[in-house]
């Protein structure tokens, strides 16, 4: 059977939320990210801002003086979770093949599916109109015969668009006169490098193959073959549990050298990443540290030991290390956790062997605090430590993207 793959992408994700929720901000350039005083970048913004050349990842000053009268709000990061869930349990009517790609974006493999829904145009139309009427926001759409095929596709005709790519032809047809950077996998650097031997566009590409193979090795065989409109990739249904590795980091307004409001900011990421291993019942071996300098060096640290899912442990383990790096203003403090555990595998920690009363007794506390915070946000309890943090930190600040 051949294969039917859609491609859903919402439309000014984090923009077209605050637009539904406040219509004054409707028809305007909307700019979400830092604020035009503020350190940062643009995370997105309405396409009325973008008629300007703001884009995602811009440095905020750049969007300033591009849009000085655009609006700017900082990202209302619960809002776009919940918005994202709400989409996703559509998706999730039409197939459990689905690869979720970021909170707006994912495949839908619909292969064995179409025909039970009427068809996969039937099946992208109904995800558009349901997602609209039940969310209030537009989505695009792309259905394709492979995942390179669909995500083009639904980026052919955003926003609110809807567009098929049926065959390899009609592919290769469409792309064959348009610059190498619209192939998948072909990034800023390799499509310098394929300037510099005078191949610009995709029918260059398909008209120079040895040479293509010759500066870009076994890489140049794989642009050739999705030149070509050949892409067997398959869609991976991703669930977080199964990731290698979770991590949460925040980047500062300000270059940071007190360590103790640097240790505020791990104890706030190893909460939040507690917080996720516990909905996700799976235990972490190993925490990793992740510190940027202002100079932009980028160093980790990874301790390895029992598996928790305790914010404690993840913020004990972080702070030492953090004790032992280099002391130099920093940018940027990230916590990463790996090598995952299910709980019934855990090994016992001394903790379960000389202290089970208490150890049952903070269990059955995380236990009730897990209930509470999955029913009103993280938000509901914290303790003393955690509210001074927090009163520091704007949480929902986006770490800026690494270039
Ligand atoms: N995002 C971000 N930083 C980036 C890129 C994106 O924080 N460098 C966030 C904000 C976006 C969301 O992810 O709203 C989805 O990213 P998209 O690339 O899909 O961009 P949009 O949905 O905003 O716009 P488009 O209509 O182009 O898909
Ligand atoms: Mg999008």
């Amino acid at each position: 059977m051949d294969t039917t793959i859609i491609h859903v992408d919402m439309d000014a994700f984090y923009a077209a939320v605050e637009v539904r929720d406040n219509p004054e901000l409707f028809g305007k350039p909307l700019i979400i990210g830092a604020l035009p005083h503020e350190r940062g970048v643009v995370a997105t913004c309405s396409y009325e801002a973008r008629k300007f050349g703001v884009h995602s990842a811009m440095s905020i000053k750049e969007a300033y003086k591009r849009c000085p009268h655009g609006i700017y709000m900082h990202p209302n990061g619960r809002k776009y979770k919940t918005a994202s869930e709400q989409v996703h349990k559509i998706w999730l009517t039409y197939t459990d093949l689905i690869e979720f790609i970021s909170l707006d974006e994912g495949f839908l493999d619909v292969t064995g599916s179409a025909a039970h829904f009427g068809g996969a145009r039937k099946i992208g139309m109904e995800i558009k109109s349901r997602t609209l009427a039940e969310i209030g926001l537009t989505c695009s759409v792309g259905i394709g015969y492979s995942k390179t095929s669909a995500k083009l596709a639904s980026k052919e005709k955003k926003p609110d668009g809807f567009y098929e790519i049926a065959t390899a032809n009609e592919f290769k047809a469409l792309i064959r006169d348009r610059g190498v950077r619209i192939i998948y996998g072909v990034g800023l650097k390799t499509a310098e490098t394929l300037h510099q031997a005078k191949i610009t566009t995709v029918r260059d590409i398909l008209e120079n193959r040895q040479i293509v193979v010759a500066i870009l090795g076994n890489h140049g065989k794989q642009i050739i073959d999705l030149a070509e409109g050949i892409d067997n990739r398959k869609v991976q249904p991703y669930y977080e549990s199964e990731a290698k590795s979770i991590s949460r980091e925040h980047t500062f307004q300000k270059d940071i050298t007190d360590i103790e409001y640097l240790k505020d900011a791990l104890r706030l990421l190893a909460k939040e990443l507690s917080l996720k291993l516990r909905v996700e019942n799976i235990y972490a071996r190993t925490v990793t540290l992740k510190v940027k300098y202002a100079n932009m060096k980028q160093i980790t640290r990874a301790k390895s030991g029992d598996a928790t899912n305790q914010t404690r442990d993840i913020y004990d383990i972080t702070a030492s290390l953090l004790d032992k790096v280099e002391k130099r203003p920093i940018r940027l403090i990230g916590i990463g956790l790996s090598g995952f555990e299910e709980s019934e595998f855990r090994q016992m920690t001394l903790d379960d062997l000389t202290d089970k009363r208490d150890g049952k007794r903070k269990e059955s506390l995380d236990r009730t605090l897990l209930e509470l915070q999955t029913k009103y946000g993280e938000q509901i309890i914290k303790t003393g430590n955690e509210m001074i943090a927090e009163k520091r930190f704007n949480v929902d600040t986006i770490p800026e993207k690494d270039a």
